[in-house]
């Protein structure tokens, strides 16, 4: 499309692919989320003309303490830093501060249908969950999401195995409106991990590791300290035999297996010969071990990020108004391709 690459090493010769990342700031960022979503995003960054995002919008489709919220977005923003995200060489802004996320999302739920948007996996675990409050926003939550990806012509969206369903939508609905109005939207791509693209519960794994669970033990969070990360793998639900080996109906230990794997780099052959013959205890401490090392220079550089507020408000500041050039563009063009009469100024 025609904007310039926005990374500044970038020369017109050389465009980079678009990739566009976001993450709510329901919580704390987990295992699932890193080994899904931020790991790769780190790994990336660099090979892509790349730009993150804290989706403070999707969040409010759960209900959220306000001061909470607030906390939990320059937290969320903090943590991608931590986890090594460049936020002076890639746009980091907080989803609210850019207004045409929520400009585009109402002309694409135009395009988005009733049927595509009941068969959504997410909106019919998180109605079970939240039973008292179906509200819109949960319905029409991937009409945001493919405004959050289309605005930026984005090529590429690297999201855990959970979200594979929504970039499929809004591929739908960039070739949807594409067909009627002609070549405004790229049709974006997902990256999906090979390993760590569906981290399970610690308690109950066969479901999905989740920040926002009501029990504590279900997830590690990547700012846990090191006795916190080895006592919830201790405590990790497994099975009843005594075989460390990656078996169907071993959800468990496949969990464990898949964390080790993601973490060490090696293979999970390589891990079940290592821990042959080793009891479920030694494994889940050795994992724990694992996980509480990789962890502690993330949990440190989050810390000294949190004193530094001048610094993470100038990051997602500049991250905003970069963000912003790229999505007025873009939604100027939607506004004249559906007919909208331009403002008089
Ligand atoms: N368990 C997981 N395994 C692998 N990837 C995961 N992701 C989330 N959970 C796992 C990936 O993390 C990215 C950001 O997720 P999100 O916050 O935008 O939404 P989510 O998928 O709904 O994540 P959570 O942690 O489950 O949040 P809550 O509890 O608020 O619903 C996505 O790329 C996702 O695939």
């Amino acid at each position: 499309m025609n904007e310039q690459p926005i990374n500044q090493n970038n020369s017109a010769e050389v465009k980079q692919k678009r990739m566009f990342s976001a993450i709510q700031p329901s919580g704390n960022l987990t295992l699932g989320n890193y080994l899904g979503a931020i790991k790769n995003w780190r790994i990336l960054q660099d090979e892509y003309d790349s730009i993150f995002s804290v989706a403070d919008l999707h969040a409010l489709t759960v209900r959220q303490n306000p001061a909470e919220l607030r906390k939990n977005t320059l937290g969320m923003a903090a943590s991608l830093i931590a986890c090594g995200i460049d936020a002076k060489k890639h746009p980091l802004f907080i989803q609210s501060h850019v207004a045409e996320h929520a400009e585009l999302s109402w002309i694409l739920s135009c395009f988005t249908m009733f049927g595509e948007l009941s068969r959504m996996t997410q909106f019919k675990d998180k109605s079970k969950k939240n039973a008292d409050n179906i509200n819109a926003g949960l319905f029409t939550y991937p009409s945001l999401m493919a405004a959050d990806i289309l605005l930026y012509n984005t090529e590429v969206v690297p999201v855990g195995e959970d979200q594979r369903q929504h970039v499929e939508l809004a591929r739908d609905i960039a070739i949807r409106f594409n067909s009627i109005y002609g070549d405004v939207f790229n049709v974006p791509e997902s990256f999906i991990p090979t390993y760590g693209a569906r981290v399970k519960s610690l308690a109950e794994p066969t479901k999905k590791m989740s920040k926002s669970d009501d029990n504590q033990n279900a997830y590690v969070l990547i700012l846990d300290d090191k006795d916190t990360v080895m006592r919830k793998f201790k405590r990790a639900v497994t099975d009843s035999e005594a075989e460390i080996v990656f078996r169907e109906g071993k959800d468990g230990i496949n969990n464990l297996l898949t964390i080790m794997s993601a973490f060490t780099g090696k293979s999970i052959a390589e891990l079940e010969a290592e821990f042959a013959g080793k009891g479920y205890g030694d494994f889940k401490m050795a994992v724990g071990e694992t996980v509480a090392d990789s962890l502690a220079p993330i949990r440190e550089r989050y810390d000294e990020l949190m004193k530094d507020k001048a610094y993470l408000e100038e990051c997602i500041k500049e991250g905003a108004e970069r963000a912003s050039y790229i999505a007025c563009r873009v939604l100027s063009k939607v506004y004249k391709k559906v007919g909208l009469l331009p403002r008089i100024r």
